[in-house]
């Protein structure tokens, strides 16, 4: 029996903390970004969460770069783009919230600032608000990232003051098992989803690394959507490395068709979220 395709997927591939060097399969190039888009299009991916790499494959803000990824995944696949604005760590606020040139239909938007093992990923009330009005004018789409209670209760604070998100839908993603922030068990799970605003429309997780598997098993059972990807876990079993982000897609398709839910093509994405068109 067939299912309603109800499950988002969402890919984040690369994120900023890895070094090729250290995982050979994390798409760093144009070329390999297009190619990762096109897969885990494939394989039942709805959306892809982005960071861009320079020509070393280290991590950039680069306007041009920006650009160059986006127009190269939206060549190879129908996927949503969601540009990070969270960067790395190192990245100045200024610049995190020039991402937004690059014309996404959707952006990442951290809630708070967040001890991100021993660094500290800077997330001040005054940026949240800049960031989410500027997402609003340029008609991007945010999804709002959760790494912590706090930060669920700041999402309620922002709507309140400054009205729905472009679209009117209001995505949330709990970012789960950050050393620093929540961690990544069913419990926190399910606290942070009793805590999420009203107004949400549609929520996913996703857990780092060794806790991966039970969050998106949580997730799947509290009727949530799912993000996987090398951004946030590099093993798919104890010692195992992880062959491709498709992949980590085709798993999560699976542990999908378990709970009785068929993934959403990229269509279904951009209805579910109200990204423009
Ligand atoms: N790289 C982390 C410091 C986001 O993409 O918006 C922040 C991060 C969140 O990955
Ligand atoms: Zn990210």
């Amino acid at each position: 029996m067939s299912h309603p395709a109800d499950l988002l997927i969402t890919v984040a591939p690369t994120g900023a903390e890895t070094a090729k060097a250290d995982a050979p399969a994390l798409p760093t190039t144009p070329e390999e970004i297009a190619a990762t888009a096109r897969d885990c299009e494939a394989a039942g991916a709805g959306m892809i969460h982005v960071h861009v790499r320079d020509h070393d494959h280290a991590p950039t803000l680069d306007g041009g770069l920006l650009t160059e990824w986006v127009a190269a995944i939206r060549e190879s696949s129908d996927l949503v783009v969601q540009l990070s604005t969270g960067g790395s760590v190192h990245d100045p606020l200024e610049q995190r919230l020039k991402v937004l040139d690059a014309e996404p239909d959707s952006c990442s938007l951290t809630m708070g600032t967040t001890n991100f093992g021993d660094d500290v990923f800077a997330n001040p009330w005054p940026f949240v608000c800049e960031l989410y009005q500027l997402s609003q004018e340029r008609r991007v789409v945010p999804e709002f990232e959760l790494f912590d209670l706090g930060q669920v209760h700041a999402l309620s604070r922002l709507l309140d003051r400054y009205g729905p998100p472009y679209g009117g839908k209001v995505h949330c993603d709990l970012v789960m098992g950050v050393p620093g922030g929540m961690p990544g068990t069913a419990d926190a799970l399910v606290a942070a989803v009793a805590m999420l605003p009203a107004a949400t429309t549609s929520w996913g997780a996703t857990g780092i690394g060794r806790t991966t598997l039970p969050v998106a098993l949580a997730s799947l059972s509290k009727g949530g959507h799912l993000r996987v990807g090398m951004e946030d876990v590099l093993t798919i079993s104890r010692g195992v490395a992880v062959e491709s982000n498709a992949q980590l897609v085709e798993r999560a398709v699976a542990l999908g068709r378990l709970a009785q839910r068929e993934p959403m093509t990229p269509a279904g994405a951009r209805e579910l979220l109200a990204v423009r068109a």
